[in-house]
């Protein structure tokens, strides 16, 4: 594409921008499962966005109800005052919300999630007077966004390598073992994995370790399912040992997996729960915190006086009312077109194609999936793991549909509203880039 503007101006995240302003990949409209792309073409959008637009794009009730906000209120000082859309906003997130997850924190991103679950959990535990609380547990291939904290407990050391000193954290291994390959759906072998929580207890006593911290299914890493019993077997150990578990939902939160959460599909409830992502179907940015009753009463109680700040934590844009409104809509689209249930309904079949379509293609390793999540592992190419998904990516780019690869990994996150000609063009795609990488 020609273009008379600097493309080094733009330094973009998390991107090659030596490869990409070689042949930028421009995108300019969104509608429905299809992007348009600055040559006019339609392409295919295989990651719902980043994980985000589950409901599809251009989705007409969000529109308006973000246009209509901004136009009545467009900010609203979130330190000391308040708008109504906050207060009925957080009210319908508890509601979906399982077990005691009541109160819910804004923030605008997952990492800002992260970094306010882990601050949180903290607090927590210094105003139980437990002050030596503070050691956080992650696990390898984690992510848990790009703060200093999500980073520390993170699993991704690409993520860490140029920053130096983070925060001290330990890791659980990560699940994907080599004899759960091409499972579908959950892995059978690895809930003993879990147990190593017991080991850092032994090593560093339970007075000193504040939080877990895992996605409940690793999602950029690769789609990890957790292993049949893994969850709650973690789950227990925390209640026995009096650490809190977080689950980190950015991307398993409001469909993905087939239910509202990753926790109500797992049947494990954490004692804080993060979203961002889906939360807007992407149009605006927002996340949230939502913490346990305990976790939030524990706060009010033992603050002091009622004028004090009680959680000395907030962002500019907090519960920003265009993101609130946004959210509202989408929410209220996500249930009544029973989206998370259409998932689960259709995720079988996503998962035949996947595994029928992908699994015996060349270099393929590994096959996995779970709601609308789907992931391939890629053979090294010599000493270069990340080489074949990235031509992969690039000749499903060129054939009009867009994937995302990372580290040693093809993800998929069909949109919630996919039909089947649109999965069946994106998996069949896939296989057909497969057998022509070298
Ligand atoms: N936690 C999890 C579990 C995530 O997936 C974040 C936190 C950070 O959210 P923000 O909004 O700060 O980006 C994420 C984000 C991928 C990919 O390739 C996934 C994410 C980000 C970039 C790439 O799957 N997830
Ligand atoms: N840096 C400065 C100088 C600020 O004044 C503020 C907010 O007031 C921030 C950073 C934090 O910005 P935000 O609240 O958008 O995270």
């Amino acid at each position: 594409m020609k273009t008379d503007f600097d493309l080094n101006a733009y330094w973009m995240p998390y991107t090659g921008n030596r490869q990409f302003k070689q042949s930028p990949r421009i995108i300019t409209g969104a509608e429905g499962v299809w992007f348009t792309d600055s040559d006019g073409r339609k392409v295919l959008d295989g990651h719902s966005g980043l994980w985000t637009s589950g409901l599809g794009h251009g989705r007409q009730e969000i529109t308006q109800a973000v246009s209509e906000q901004v136009a009545n209120l467009d900010f609203c000082p979130p330190f000391q005052f308040a708008h109504p859309k906050a207060f009925e906003l957080a009210t319908k997130i508890a509601s979906l919300m399982p077990g005691d997850l009541n109160h819910v924190f804004f923030t605008n991103s997952g990492s800002e999630s992260a970094d306010t679950s882990l601050k949180m959990a903290r607090a927590y535990w210094q105003l139980k007077g437990k002050k030596h609380k503070t050691r956080f547990i992650g696990r390898h291939k984690g992510y848990h966004g790009v703060n200093f904290g999500g980073v520390a407990v993170g699993g991704i050391p690409a993520n860490k390598q140029l920053f130096g000193e983070t925060l001290e954290a330990d890791h659980l291994s990560h699940t994907m073992l080599p004899e759960n390959a091409f499972s579908r759906g959950m892995p059978e072998q690895g809930a003993y994995l879990a147990d190593e929580l017991a080991a850092f207890v032994t090593q560093y006593g339970a007075d000193t370790i504040a939080a877990v911290i895992i996605e409940p299914m690793g999602g950029s890493a690769g789609v990890l399912p957790p292993p049949v019993g893994y969850l709650r077997r973690l789950r227990e150990l925390c209640d026995e040992h009096q650490i809190l578990l977080i689950f980190d939902e950015v991307i398993t939160g409001f469909g993905r997996c087939g239910a509202m959460t990753g926790a109500d599909a797992f049947g494990v409830v954490p004692d804080i729960l993060n979203v961002a992502k889906q939360l807007t179907n992407g149009v605006i940015p927002m996340g949230a915190v939502i913490a346990s009753t305990e976790i939030h009463d524990t706060f009010m109680d033992k603050a002091g006086p009622d004028y004090v700040l009680e959680f000395a934590h907030g962002y500019t844009y907090w519960a920003h009312p265009v993101a609130c409104a946004a959210v509202l809509a989408e929410l209220n689209e996500l249930l009544d077109k029973q989206l998370p249930q259409r998932v689960a309904e259709e995720a079988p079949y996503f998962e035949s194609l996947l595994h029928d379509q992908l699994a015996d293609k060349p270099f393929v390793t590994d096959v996995r999936n779970y709601g609308f999540a789907g992931a391939i592992t890629l053979e090294a190419k010599g000493d270069e793991p990340l080489r074949r998904p990235f031509d992969v990516a690039m000749a499903m780019w060129e054939r009009g549909v867009l994937v995302r690869y990372g580290g040693d990994t093809i993800q998929m996150a069909p949109h919630f509203v996919m039909e089947r000609p649109q999965l069946e063009q994106l998996v069949g795609t896939l296989a057909e880039c497969l057998e022509q990488v070298s």
